[in-house]
Protein backbone atom coordinates (compact mmCIF):
# COMPACT_ATOMS: atom_id res chain seq x y z
CA UNK A 1 0.00 0.00 0.00
CA UNK A 2 1.33 3.25 -0.99
CA UNK A 3 -0.72 5.94 0.90
CA UNK A 4 1.60 9.04 -0.42
CA UNK A 5 0.26 9.60 -3.95
CA UNK A 6 1.29 12.80 -5.86
CA UNK A 7 -1.64 14.26 -7.29
CA UNK A 8 -4.30 11.64 -4.97
CA UNK A 9 -5.66 11.97 -1.84
CA UNK A 10 -6.52 8.01 -1.94
CA UNK A 11 -4.04 5.67 -1.07
CA UNK A 12 -3.21 2.86 -3.44
CA UNK A 13 -3.09 -0.92 -2.88
CA UNK A 14 -1.52 -3.40 -5.18
CA UNK A 15 -0.62 -7.32 -5.17
CA UNK A 16 -3.25 -8.06 -2.53
CA UNK A 17 -5.83 -10.55 -4.50
CA UNK A 18 -2.95 -12.46 -6.49
CA UNK A 19 0.78 -10.80 -5.20
CA UNK A 20 1.67 -14.68 -5.11
CA UNK A 21 -0.28 -18.00 -4.25
CA UNK A 22 -0.09 -17.78 -1.22
CA UNK A 23 -2.10 -14.38 -0.72
CA UNK A 24 -4.26 -15.42 -3.43
CA UNK A 25 -5.03 -18.18 -0.87
CA UNK A 26 -5.12 -16.10 2.18
CA UNK A 27 -7.31 -13.56 -0.06
CA UNK A 28 -9.98 -16.88 -0.23
CA UNK A 29 -9.33 -17.25 3.37
CA UNK A 30 -7.82 -21.21 2.71
CA UNK A 31 -4.34 -22.15 2.26
CA UNK A 32 -2.92 -23.81 -0.77
CA UNK A 33 -4.80 -27.25 -0.73
CA UNK A 34 -7.91 -25.57 0.05
CA UNK A 35 -7.73 -23.48 -2.97
CA UNK A 36 -9.66 -25.55 -5.19
CA UNK A 37 -12.51 -26.44 -2.61
CA UNK A 38 -13.11 -22.69 -1.94
CA UNK A 39 -13.62 -22.55 -5.47
CA UNK A 40 -16.31 -25.51 -6.00
CA UNK A 41 -18.61 -23.61 -3.65
CA UNK A 42 -18.59 -20.94 -6.60
CA UNK A 43 -20.96 -23.51 -7.87
CA UNK A 44 -23.72 -22.59 -5.42
CA UNK A 45 -24.53 -19.49 -6.52
CA UNK A 46 -26.30 -17.35 -3.81
CA UNK A 47 -27.57 -14.01 -4.82
CA UNK A 48 -26.88 -10.81 -4.02
CA UNK A 49 -29.10 -9.26 -1.17
CA UNK A 50 -30.23 -5.64 -1.83
CA UNK A 51 -29.65 -3.50 1.11
CA UNK A 52 -30.72 0.06 1.49
CA UNK A 53 -27.23 2.06 1.81
CA UNK A 54 -23.74 1.40 1.82
CA UNK A 55 -20.99 2.72 2.71
CA UNK A 56 -19.39 2.98 -1.12
CA UNK A 57 -22.23 5.80 -1.53
CA UNK A 58 -20.86 7.84 1.35
CA UNK A 59 -19.24 10.47 -0.88
CA UNK A 60 -20.99 11.50 -4.09
CA UNK A 61 -19.54 13.65 -7.23
CA UNK A 62 -22.13 14.31 -9.75
CA UNK A 63 -21.79 15.29 -13.13
CA UNK A 64 -19.15 17.66 -13.59
CA UNK A 65 -17.88 16.88 -10.28
CA UNK A 66 -16.96 13.26 -11.13
CA UNK A 67 -13.56 13.52 -12.21
CA UNK A 68 -12.33 10.33 -12.65
CA UNK A 69 -8.48 11.72 -13.42
CA UNK A 70 -8.54 12.27 -9.26
CA UNK A 71 -8.12 8.38 -8.96
CA UNK A 72 -4.57 7.55 -8.59
CA UNK A 73 -4.30 5.32 -11.48
CA UNK A 74 -0.71 4.28 -12.59
CA UNK A 75 1.32 4.68 -15.81
CA UNK A 76 2.40 1.33 -15.43
CA UNK A 77 5.45 0.85 -18.59
CA UNK A 78 6.48 4.36 -18.65
CA UNK A 79 7.40 5.26 -21.89
CA UNK A 80 5.09 2.82 -23.83
CA UNK A 81 1.97 3.51 -22.51
CA UNK A 82 0.13 6.34 -23.92
CA UNK A 83 -1.33 7.10 -19.82
CA UNK A 84 -3.30 6.30 -16.67
CA UNK A 85 -4.48 2.57 -17.03
CA UNK A 86 -6.85 1.21 -14.62
CA UNK A 87 -6.09 -2.35 -13.78
CA UNK A 88 -8.38 -3.84 -11.56
CA UNK A 89 -11.90 -2.43 -12.91
CA UNK A 90 -14.43 -4.60 -11.61
CA UNK A 91 -17.10 -4.08 -14.29
CA UNK A 92 -20.89 -4.22 -13.64
CA UNK A 93 -23.08 -4.27 -16.50
CA UNK A 94 -26.61 -6.19 -17.33
CA UNK A 95 -27.97 -8.46 -19.97
CA UNK A 96 -30.91 -5.95 -21.28
CA UNK A 97 -33.29 -9.47 -21.94
CA UNK A 98 -32.58 -11.54 -18.59
CA UNK A 99 -31.61 -8.27 -16.38
CA UNK A 100 -28.83 -10.80 -15.51
CA UNK A 101 -25.83 -8.52 -14.34
CA UNK A 102 -22.08 -9.77 -15.27
CA UNK A 103 -19.12 -8.84 -13.53
CA UNK A 104 -15.88 -8.71 -15.16
CA UNK A 105 -12.18 -7.15 -15.09
CA UNK A 106 -11.84 -5.28 -18.57
CA UNK A 107 -8.99 -2.68 -18.66
CA UNK A 108 -9.76 1.38 -18.07
CA UNK A 109 -7.99 3.51 -20.23
CA UNK A 110 -8.39 7.23 -18.42
CA UNK A 111 -8.64 9.41 -21.48
CA UNK A 112 -9.85 12.36 -20.04
CA UNK A 113 -12.28 13.51 -16.73
CA UNK A 114 -15.01 11.98 -17.37
CA UNK A 115 -14.10 9.70 -20.14
CA UNK A 116 -12.21 6.42 -20.26
CA UNK A 117 -11.85 3.51 -22.82
CA UNK A 118 -12.95 -0.42 -22.03
CA UNK A 119 -10.95 -3.05 -23.25
CA UNK A 120 -13.13 -6.10 -24.12
CA UNK A 121 -12.10 -8.68 -25.54
CA UNK A 122 -14.61 -10.18 -28.26
CA UNK A 123 -15.89 -13.33 -26.12
CA UNK A 124 -15.80 -11.29 -22.86
CA UNK A 125 -20.13 -11.50 -21.71
CA UNK A 126 -19.96 -7.70 -21.46
CA UNK A 127 -19.71 -7.46 -25.21
CA UNK A 128 -22.90 -9.61 -25.60
CA UNK A 129 -24.80 -6.74 -22.94
CA UNK A 130 -23.52 -3.70 -25.64
CA UNK A 131 -24.51 -6.20 -28.84
CA UNK A 132 -28.07 -6.53 -27.20
CA UNK A 133 -28.44 -2.82 -26.26
CA UNK A 134 -26.99 -1.67 -29.88
CA UNK A 135 -29.18 -3.99 -31.68
CA UNK A 136 -32.24 -1.64 -30.10
CA UNK A 137 -29.76 1.44 -30.44
CA UNK A 138 -29.34 1.61 -26.97
CA UNK A 139 -26.09 2.31 -25.02
CA UNK A 140 -24.91 -0.01 -22.20
CA UNK A 141 -25.26 1.31 -18.42
CA UNK A 142 -22.11 -0.10 -16.54
CA UNK A 143 -20.39 0.53 -12.89
CA UNK A 144 -16.89 0.51 -12.57
CA UNK A 145 -15.99 -0.83 -9.12
CA UNK A 146 -12.48 -0.51 -7.37
CA UNK A 147 -11.95 -2.77 -3.84
CA UNK A 148 -14.16 -5.35 -2.70
CA UNK A 149 -14.33 -8.38 -0.48
CA UNK A 150 -11.96 -10.48 -2.20
CA UNK A 151 -13.91 -12.68 -3.30
CA UNK A 152 -15.55 -10.77 -5.73
CA UNK A 153 -12.49 -9.83 -7.34
CA UNK A 154 -11.46 -12.92 -7.84
CA UNK A 155 -14.86 -14.24 -9.24
CA UNK A 156 -14.83 -11.27 -11.24
CA UNK A 157 -11.67 -12.44 -13.30
CA UNK A 158 -12.61 -15.98 -13.64
CA UNK A 159 -14.81 -16.75 -16.87
CA UNK A 160 -18.06 -18.33 -15.89
CA UNK A 161 -20.49 -19.02 -18.34
CA UNK A 162 -22.70 -16.67 -19.79
CA UNK A 163 -25.69 -15.68 -17.54
CA UNK A 164 -24.22 -16.60 -14.43
CA UNK A 165 -23.71 -13.51 -12.23
CA UNK A 166 -20.43 -13.06 -10.67
CA UNK A 167 -21.56 -11.21 -7.37
CA UNK A 168 -23.77 -14.49 -6.93
CA UNK A 169 -20.84 -17.24 -7.06
CA UNK A 170 -18.74 -14.84 -4.87
CA UNK A 171 -21.75 -15.13 -2.63
CA UNK A 172 -21.54 -19.10 -3.00
CA UNK A 173 -17.34 -18.99 -1.75
CA UNK A 174 -18.48 -16.94 0.77
CA UNK A 175 -21.57 -18.86 1.97
CA UNK A 176 -23.62 -15.65 2.22
CA UNK A 177 -25.33 -13.18 -0.15
CA UNK A 178 -23.24 -10.30 -1.56
CA UNK A 179 -24.94 -7.13 0.05
CA UNK A 180 -25.69 -4.55 -2.87
CA UNK A 181 -26.76 -0.87 -3.10
CA UNK A 182 -29.08 0.35 -5.80
CA UNK A 183 -26.49 2.68 -7.94
CA UNK A 184 -27.51 6.46 -8.20
CA UNK A 185 -27.86 7.08 -11.72
CA UNK A 186 -28.12 3.46 -13.60
CA UNK A 187 -30.26 0.38 -12.97
CA UNK A 188 -27.59 -1.72 -11.56
CA UNK A 189 -26.29 -2.52 -8.19
CA UNK A 190 -23.04 -2.59 -7.27
CA UNK A 191 -21.35 -4.29 -3.55
CA UNK A 192 -22.33 -2.20 -0.60
CA UNK A 193 -18.81 -2.10 0.76
CA UNK A 194 -17.11 -0.92 -2.36
CA UNK A 195 -14.31 1.74 -1.61
CA UNK A 196 -14.94 3.17 -5.22
CA UNK A 197 -17.82 3.46 -7.81
CA UNK A 198 -17.84 5.13 -10.98
CA UNK A 199 -21.07 5.26 -12.89
CA UNK A 200 -21.58 5.14 -16.16
CA UNK A 201 -22.61 4.48 -19.70
CA UNK A 202 -20.94 2.65 -23.07
CA UNK A 203 -22.68 5.46 -25.79
CA UNK A 204 -24.95 3.83 -28.67
CA UNK A 205 -21.57 2.38 -30.90
CA UNK A 206 -18.86 4.58 -29.26
CA UNK A 207 -15.96 2.92 -30.46
CA UNK A 208 -12.01 4.68 -30.53
CA UNK A 209 -8.46 3.68 -30.56
CA UNK A 210 -7.83 1.50 -26.85
CA UNK A 211 -4.19 1.07 -25.83
CA UNK A 212 -0.92 0.45 -26.50
CA UNK A 213 -0.83 -1.30 -22.98
CA UNK A 214 2.24 -3.54 -21.47
CA UNK A 215 1.07 -7.14 -22.07
CA UNK A 216 0.72 -10.34 -19.79
CA UNK A 217 3.31 -11.90 -22.80
CA UNK A 218 5.81 -9.25 -21.12
CA UNK A 219 5.65 -7.25 -24.60
CA UNK A 220 3.69 -3.89 -25.17
CA UNK A 221 0.57 -4.79 -27.44
CA UNK A 222 -0.76 -2.47 -30.08
CA UNK A 223 -4.33 -2.44 -28.45
CA UNK A 224 -7.49 -1.83 -31.13
CA UNK A 225 -10.69 -0.44 -31.29
CA UNK A 226 -12.40 -1.18 -28.22
CA UNK A 227 -15.60 0.81 -26.53
CA UNK A 228 -15.80 4.30 -24.66
CA UNK A 229 -17.14 4.68 -21.61
CA UNK A 230 -18.45 7.93 -20.23
CA UNK A 231 -18.89 8.98 -16.50
CA UNK A 232 -22.11 9.94 -14.81
CA UNK A 233 -20.75 10.06 -11.24
CA UNK A 234 -18.50 8.94 -8.44
CA UNK A 235 -19.24 7.73 -5.40
CA UNK A 236 -16.60 6.27 -2.68
CA UNK A 237 -16.45 5.31 0.96
CA UNK A 238 -15.10 8.21 3.11
CA UNK A 239 -11.57 7.43 3.18
CA UNK A 240 -11.46 5.21 0.16
CA UNK A 241 -8.35 2.78 -1.03
CA UNK A 242 -7.96 2.38 -4.53
CA UNK A 243 -6.94 -0.97 -6.17
CA UNK A 244 -4.83 -1.83 -8.76
CA UNK A 245 -3.67 -5.00 -10.15
CA UNK A 246 -0.32 -5.60 -11.15
CA UNK A 247 0.25 -6.82 -14.75
CA UNK A 248 2.79 -6.96 -17.52
CA UNK A 249 5.71 -8.94 -17.68
CA UNK A 250 5.45 -12.32 -15.99
CA UNK A 251 5.68 -12.95 -13.17
CA UNK A 252 2.99 -10.42 -11.85
CA UNK A 253 -0.50 -10.39 -10.02
CA UNK A 254 -2.40 -11.40 -13.38
CA UNK A 255 -0.12 -14.13 -14.17
CA UNK A 256 -0.40 -15.63 -10.47
CA UNK A 257 -4.67 -15.34 -10.71
CA UNK A 258 -4.53 -16.31 -14.41
CA UNK A 259 -2.89 -19.27 -13.64
CA UNK A 260 -4.39 -20.35 -11.10
CA UNK A 261 -7.93 -20.39 -12.57
CA UNK A 262 -6.72 -21.92 -15.54
CA UNK A 263 -4.87 -25.25 -13.98
CA UNK A 264 -8.02 -25.54 -12.36
CA UNK A 265 -10.31 -25.71 -15.15
CA UNK A 266 -8.41 -27.90 -16.99
CA UNK A 267 -7.93 -30.12 -13.78
CA UNK A 268 -11.36 -30.21 -13.87
CA UNK A 269 -12.12 -30.88 -17.55
CA UNK A 270 -9.51 -33.76 -17.49
CA UNK A 271 -10.64 -35.31 -14.76
CA UNK A 272 -14.23 -34.99 -14.15
CA UNK A 273 -15.14 -35.04 -18.11
CA UNK A 274 -12.32 -37.06 -19.70
CA UNK A 275 -11.62 -39.08 -16.50
CA UNK A 276 -8.15 -39.06 -16.45
CA UNK A 277 -6.03 -40.12 -13.57
CA UNK A 278 -4.89 -36.91 -13.54
CA UNK A 279 -2.31 -35.72 -10.27
CA UNK A 280 -1.60 -32.14 -11.03
CA UNK A 281 -1.70 -29.66 -13.72
CA UNK A 282 0.36 -26.74 -13.63
CA UNK A 283 0.95 -23.26 -16.34
CA UNK A 284 3.49 -21.42 -15.63
CA UNK A 285 3.73 -18.02 -15.02
CA UNK A 286 6.82 -17.43 -17.20
CA UNK A 287 4.74 -18.59 -19.70
CA UNK A 288 2.23 -15.90 -18.79
CA UNK A 289 -0.04 -18.59 -17.40
CA UNK A 290 -1.01 -19.86 -21.03
CA UNK A 291 1.69 -21.65 -23.24
CA UNK A 292 3.50 -23.88 -20.70
CA UNK A 293 1.44 -26.65 -19.97
CA UNK A 294 2.31 -29.35 -17.56
CA UNK A 295 0.31 -32.14 -16.11
CA UNK A 296 0.90 -35.19 -14.55
CA UNK A 297 -0.85 -38.55 -13.88
CA UNK A 298 -0.79 -42.15 -12.64
CA UNK A 299 -1.29 -43.44 -16.58
CA UNK A 300 -3.05 -46.44 -16.66
CA UNK A 301 -2.23 -46.85 -20.24
CA UNK A 302 -0.75 -45.32 -22.90
CA UNK A 303 -2.79 -44.14 -24.44
CA UNK A 304 -3.42 -41.30 -21.78
CA UNK A 305 -0.65 -38.75 -22.13
CA UNK A 306 -1.98 -37.87 -25.45
CA UNK A 307 -5.81 -38.11 -24.51
CA UNK A 308 -4.62 -35.02 -21.56
CA UNK A 309 -2.89 -33.16 -23.90
CA UNK A 310 -5.55 -33.13 -26.24
CA UNK A 311 -7.98 -32.60 -23.94
CA UNK A 312 -6.84 -29.64 -22.84
CA UNK A 313 -6.14 -28.21 -26.19
CA UNK A 314 -9.80 -29.01 -27.14
CA UNK A 315 -10.66 -25.81 -24.27
CA UNK A 316 -11.92 -23.12 -24.89
CA UNK A 317 -9.07 -21.07 -23.56
CA UNK A 318 -6.67 -21.74 -25.22
CA UNK A 319 -3.37 -22.88 -23.66
CA UNK A 320 -0.86 -25.32 -23.84
CA UNK A 321 0.94 -23.93 -26.88
CA UNK A 322 3.87 -26.32 -25.31
CA UNK A 323 2.60 -29.38 -23.35
CA UNK A 324 3.77 -31.72 -21.80
CA UNK A 325 2.74 -34.66 -19.67
CA UNK A 326 4.55 -36.79 -16.75
CA UNK A 327 4.03 -39.39 -14.53
CA UNK A 328 2.95 -38.23 -10.94
CA UNK A 329 6.49 -38.26 -9.33
CA UNK A 330 7.49 -35.26 -10.80
CA UNK A 331 6.80 -32.73 -8.83
CA UNK A 332 5.93 -30.15 -12.18
CA UNK A 333 6.42 -27.31 -10.13
CA UNK A 334 9.85 -28.01 -9.86
CA UNK A 335 11.88 -27.15 -12.91
CA UNK A 336 14.70 -29.38 -12.05
CA UNK A 337 12.19 -32.33 -11.75
CA UNK A 338 10.79 -31.48 -15.01
CA UNK A 339 14.28 -31.17 -16.95
CA UNK A 340 14.90 -34.54 -15.34
CA UNK A 341 11.91 -36.38 -16.94
CA UNK A 342 12.01 -34.76 -20.18
CA UNK A 343 15.89 -35.70 -19.98
CA UNK A 344 15.37 -39.37 -19.41
CA UNK A 345 11.78 -40.29 -19.88
CA UNK A 346 11.24 -39.12 -23.67
CA UNK A 347 12.87 -40.01 -27.15
CA UNK A 348 12.50 -37.30 -29.59
CA UNK A 349 11.46 -39.36 -32.71
CA UNK A 350 8.87 -41.39 -30.36
CA UNK A 351 7.18 -39.22 -27.54
CA UNK A 352 6.91 -35.54 -29.31
CA UNK A 353 3.02 -34.92 -31.26
CA UNK A 354 2.83 -31.32 -33.62
CA UNK A 355 -0.47 -30.36 -34.12
CA UNK A 356 -0.83 -27.82 -37.04
CA UNK A 357 -3.80 -25.70 -37.41
CA UNK A 358 -4.61 -24.99 -33.93
CA UNK A 359 -5.94 -21.60 -32.39
CA UNK A 360 -3.12 -19.03 -31.89
CA UNK A 361 -2.24 -17.46 -28.24
CA UNK A 362 -3.77 -13.79 -28.19
CA UNK A 363 -0.84 -10.95 -28.03
CA UNK A 364 2.05 -14.18 -28.96
CA UNK A 365 4.55 -11.91 -30.76
CA UNK A 366 6.39 -15.46 -32.35
CA UNK A 367 3.14 -15.60 -34.64
CA UNK A 368 4.51 -16.23 -38.05
CA UNK A 369 4.21 -12.95 -40.33
CA UNK A 370 2.49 -13.00 -43.71
CA UNK A 371 4.91 -11.49 -46.50
CA UNK A 372 6.56 -9.37 -43.73
CA UNK A 373 3.49 -8.08 -42.21
CA UNK A 374 1.66 -9.16 -38.77
CA UNK A 375 -1.55 -11.10 -39.66
CA UNK A 376 -5.18 -9.95 -37.81
CA UNK A 377 -5.79 -11.89 -34.54
CA UNK A 378 -9.19 -13.43 -36.95
CA UNK A 379 -6.54 -14.34 -39.32
CA UNK A 380 -3.70 -15.86 -37.32
CA UNK A 381 -3.02 -20.03 -37.09
CA UNK A 382 -0.81 -21.65 -34.75
CA UNK A 383 0.24 -25.00 -33.89
CA UNK A 384 1.31 -27.11 -30.53
CA UNK A 385 3.27 -29.59 -29.49
CA UNK A 386 3.20 -32.29 -26.50
CA UNK A 387 5.66 -33.83 -24.86
CA UNK A 388 4.96 -37.76 -23.72
CA UNK A 389 7.52 -37.82 -20.62
CA UNK A 390 6.11 -40.79 -18.93
CA UNK A 391 8.13 -43.88 -18.55
CA UNK A 392 7.06 -45.89 -21.35
CA UNK A 393 8.00 -49.58 -19.64
CA UNK A 394 9.48 -50.66 -16.41
CA UNK A 395 12.62 -48.38 -15.45
CA UNK A 396 15.39 -49.57 -13.15
CA UNK A 397 15.27 -48.08 -9.22
CA UNK A 398 16.54 -44.46 -8.88
CA UNK A 399 20.04 -43.44 -7.84
CA UNK A 400 19.28 -42.31 -3.89
CA UNK A 401 19.62 -44.09 -1.26
CA UNK A 402 16.28 -44.92 1.38
CA UNK A 403 14.46 -42.42 2.32
CA UNK A 404 15.04 -43.16 5.97
CA UNK A 405 19.13 -42.36 5.54
CA UNK A 406 18.11 -38.70 3.96
CA UNK A 407 15.14 -38.13 6.64
CA UNK A 408 17.61 -39.50 9.61
CA UNK A 409 20.13 -37.24 8.67
CA UNK A 410 18.46 -34.44 7.67
CA UNK A 411 16.83 -34.86 11.52
CA UNK A 412 20.10 -35.15 13.00
CA UNK A 413 22.10 -31.89 10.76
CA UNK A 414 21.56 -29.79 13.24
CA UNK A 415 23.48 -32.54 16.10
CA UNK A 416 26.49 -32.79 13.53
CA UNK A 417 27.14 -28.61 14.24
CA UNK A 418 25.63 -27.42 10.89
CA UNK A 419 23.10 -24.46 11.49
CA UNK A 420 21.05 -24.55 8.74
CA UNK A 421 18.70 -27.28 8.51
CA UNK A 422 17.46 -27.96 5.07
CA UNK A 423 14.16 -29.69 4.50
CA UNK A 424 14.16 -33.49 3.62
CA UNK A 425 13.06 -33.95 -0.17
CA UNK A 426 10.37 -36.17 0.37
CA UNK A 427 9.26 -36.91 -3.19
CA UNK A 428 11.45 -39.72 -5.43
C1 LIG B 1 -5.27 -8.79 -14.20
C2 LIG B 1 -6.24 -9.13 -15.28
C3 LIG B 1 -6.53 -8.19 -16.26
C4 LIG B 1 -7.44 -8.47 -17.28
N1 LIG B 1 -7.71 -7.53 -18.22
C5 LIG B 1 -8.61 -7.78 -19.20
C6 LIG B 1 -8.94 -6.78 -20.17
O1 LIG B 1 -8.41 -5.68 -20.18
N2 LIG B 1 -9.85 -7.08 -21.12
C7 LIG B 1 -10.46 -8.30 -21.18
O2 LIG B 1 -11.29 -8.50 -22.07
N3 LIG B 1 -10.17 -9.26 -20.27
C8 LIG B 1 -9.27 -9.03 -19.28
N4 LIG B 1 -8.99 -9.99 -18.35
C9 LIG B 1 -9.70 -11.27 -18.41
C10 LIG B 1 -11.12 -11.13 -17.91
O3 LIG B 1 -11.18 -10.39 -16.72
C11 LIG B 1 -11.70 -12.51 -17.63
O4 LIG B 1 -11.76 -13.20 -18.85
C12 LIG B 1 -13.10 -12.45 -17.01
O5 LIG B 1 -13.59 -13.76 -16.95
C13 LIG B 1 -14.04 -11.59 -17.80
O6 LIG B 1 -15.33 -11.65 -17.25
P1 LIG B 1 -16.54 -12.29 -18.09
O7 LIG B 1 -16.19 -13.75 -18.21
O8 LIG B 1 -17.74 -12.04 -17.25
O9 LIG B 1 -16.57 -11.59 -19.40
C14 LIG B 1 -8.07 -9.73 -17.33
C15 LIG B 1 -7.78 -10.67 -16.34
C16 LIG B 1 -6.87 -10.39 -15.33
C17 LIG B 1 -6.56 -11.44 -14.30
MN1 LIG C 1 -19.25 -13.40 -16.64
Amino acid sequence: MFDRIKGSAMPFVVGILGGSRRIYATALETDLDGVWEKWERSKNLVPPRLVKSGPCQDVVHMGDEANIETLPAAVWTVGHDPGPYHTSPFVISRDPETRVPNVGVYRVQVKGPRKTGLMIYPPRNMNQHIRKNESRGCATEAAIVFGTDPVIGLTAVSPFPYGVDELAAAGGIRGEPVDVVRCLTVDLEVPATAEIVVEGKVPFQAREQEGPFGEYAGYMGEGGIHPVFEVNCITHRRNPIYQAFMSQMPPSESSCIKSFGREMEVRRHLKNNLGLPVHDVCITESSGATAMLLISMRKQNRFQPLKAMMGAWSLAIGVGKITIVMDEDIDIRDPFQVEWALSFRMQPAEDIHIVRNTDPMALDPSQPLKDGKKLPPTEQVSSKIGIDATRKFPYPPPSVPPREHLERVAANWAHYGIREVPQPRTET
